[in-house]
Formats: structure tokens, C-alpha cells, sequence
């Protein structure tokens, strides 16, 4: 048995309580079932050139989404990750939720959550607009820009860097609402027809094509685990293309 406590001990605050909010909200509004990510990519420990790597991964799925992925990451004594992706079975005309947070020595540098669109124009439905745009108005002191291949991102999408400790309660709050409001339009939803259903299905490929350009990403597994492991990883487990 993997000693996962062990992980979350050495992990930033704030990386560990929004873990245990995205838990807490997906077992309170969605029916979930493990599931089953490749052979060997649920717990794995790199080491080549850097500092040792340590991903341990949770994974499920229910009615509304195929894959709701959360990752846990350690690279050495300096850089901690929380990533998560949500997956919609394409069939339903939900948005992408992503959340990805990378603390250094320094505290955090990057803070990001999102309901990304993947309809055929780019944008989000109304139930979405009216939930997103009701939240209560929050600013932070340093937003950061995003790279070119974050087109994919919608209108609210948030990416900044914590300034105290305040801020990183205001985003941890951020991404509670955003999650909560994804799994109540997730929960409530219908499938569309199958020609929709394709479309949707492209706006996902062309969120992972994307995602899969993010080389900050790409180069901290390079370093740990080598050029190829990290293409399949990146492909397989991050941002697999579905097929159905
Ligand atoms: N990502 N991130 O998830 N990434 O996975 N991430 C970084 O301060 C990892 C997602 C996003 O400015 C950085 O600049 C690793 C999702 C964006 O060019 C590092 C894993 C989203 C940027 C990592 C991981 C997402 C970014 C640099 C696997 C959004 C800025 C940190 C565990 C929904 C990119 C910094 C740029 C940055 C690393 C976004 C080190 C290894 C789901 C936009």
C-alpha cells in the first residue's frame, strides 16, 4: 500500500485544502465510480537529471463526466502542484473545468481555474453566464496573462498570483463556487443529439491539443521521467483525447 498521507503532509497549504474541497464537492453532488487510469501512472515517484518527483493521482467518473481527474505533485523540496481536470461524457453540453496551482519556494505563482467552453461557438451557455456572472465581484492585486495557447480559457476564467494569504482564501473560494456551480448544470442536464454531440466532442480535442502545448508542464516531467514517458503521460493521463 502507498502511504498517500505522507504526500499531502509535505504539500502546500493551500494545495491541500483545495484537494479536500474538490473531494468534498464532487462526493456531495455527483454518484462516483473509480476510475481506471493506465497501468502504473496512478503513483508514480521520477528521478533523472532534477529533483525527485512524486504524482499521486485520484480518479472517477459518473453519469455526467468520464474523467474527473485530480493530481497531487512534489518536485523536490521546491515546487508543488495541484492540477484537475473534469471531463463531460461529450454527449452533454457542459463546460471543462481545470484548476491548476504550482507553489514554489516563494509561495505561489501561479493560481488557475476555469469553465472552459467546448460548444461549437466558443462560448458558454446561459446557465453558466447567469451562475458565473451572479457571483459577487472579487479582484486580486497581480493577475497574470495568459500564454497563446490559452484561447481555450472563457471570459472568467481566473489566473493570478496570490498576493497573502487573504487571497489565496479568495481563490480557494473562487474555485469552490465555480466547481459548485459545474456539478449543479452537470447534474442537471440532458443529452443532446448525436451530430451535437460530435461537436462537442472537437471542442474537447482542441482543449487537450492545446493543454498539450503548455511546455512549463511538459518540460518539469521531461526533467524527471524523460522526453518520451512525458509525451505519454501528457496524452494519456492529463489531457487524453477522448474518443467517445
Ligand atoms: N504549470 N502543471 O498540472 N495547467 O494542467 N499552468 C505551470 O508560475 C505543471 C493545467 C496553466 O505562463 C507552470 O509560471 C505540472 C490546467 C497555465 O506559459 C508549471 C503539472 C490548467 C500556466 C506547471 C501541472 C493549466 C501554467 C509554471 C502536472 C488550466 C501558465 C508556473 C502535475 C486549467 C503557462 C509559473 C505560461 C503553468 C507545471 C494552466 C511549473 C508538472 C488544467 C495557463
Amino acid at each position: 500500500m502507498i502511504d498517500s498521507s505522507d504526500l499531502k503532509s509535505r504539500l502546500h497549504p493551500l494545495i491541500n485544502q483545495l484537494a479536500e474541497a474538490i473531494i468534498t464537492i464532487w462526493q456531495e453532488n455527483l454518484n462516483l465510480s473509480p476510475y481506471q487510469l493506465p497501468k502504473g501512472l496512478g503513483y508514480v515517484e521520477g528521478k533523472l537529471e532534477g529533483e525527485r518527483l512524486t504524482i499521486e493521482n485520484s480518479c472517477y467518473h459518473s453519469r455526467e463526466f468520464r474523467k474527473m481527474h485530480l493530481e497531487l505533485a512534489k518536485v523536490g523540496n521546491n515546487l508543488d502542484i495541484l492540477h484537475c481536470v473534469m471531463f463531460p461524457y461529450p454527449q452533454y453540453p457542459l463546460a471543462m473545468f481545470g484548476c491548476d496551482i504550482v507553489a514554489g519556494k516563494a509561495g505561489i505563482s501561479a493560481a488557475i481555474v476555469d469553465l472552459s467552453p467546448t460548444s461549437k461557438d466558443k462560448t458558454l451557455s446561459n446557465d453558466y453566464l447567469e451562475k458565473l456572472s451572479n457571483l459577487e465581484t472579487v479582484t486580486f492585486k497581480d493577475k497574470r496573462d495568459l500564454p497563446p495557447w490559452g484561447d481555450i480559457f472563457s471570459p472568467f476564467c481566473l489566473f493570478i498570483r496570490p498576493a497573502d494569504r487573504e487571497e489565496e482564501a479568495l481563490f480557494l473560494n473562487r474555485v469552490k463556487d465555480f466547481l459548485t456551480i459545474h456539478c449543479q448544470i452537470a447534474v442537471a442536464s440532458e443529452a443532446v443529439s448525436e451530430a451535437e454531440k460530435m461537436l462537442y466532442l472537437e471542442g474537447q480535442k482542441n482543449y487537450c491539443s492545446q493543454q498539450q502545448q503548455n511546455d512549463k508542464t511538459r518540460r518539469v516531467l521531461e526533467k524527471a521521467f524523460g522526453v518520451e514517458w512525458a509525451e505519454n503521460y501528457m496524452t494519456s493521463v492529463l489531457f487524453d483525447i477522448p474518443s467517445y
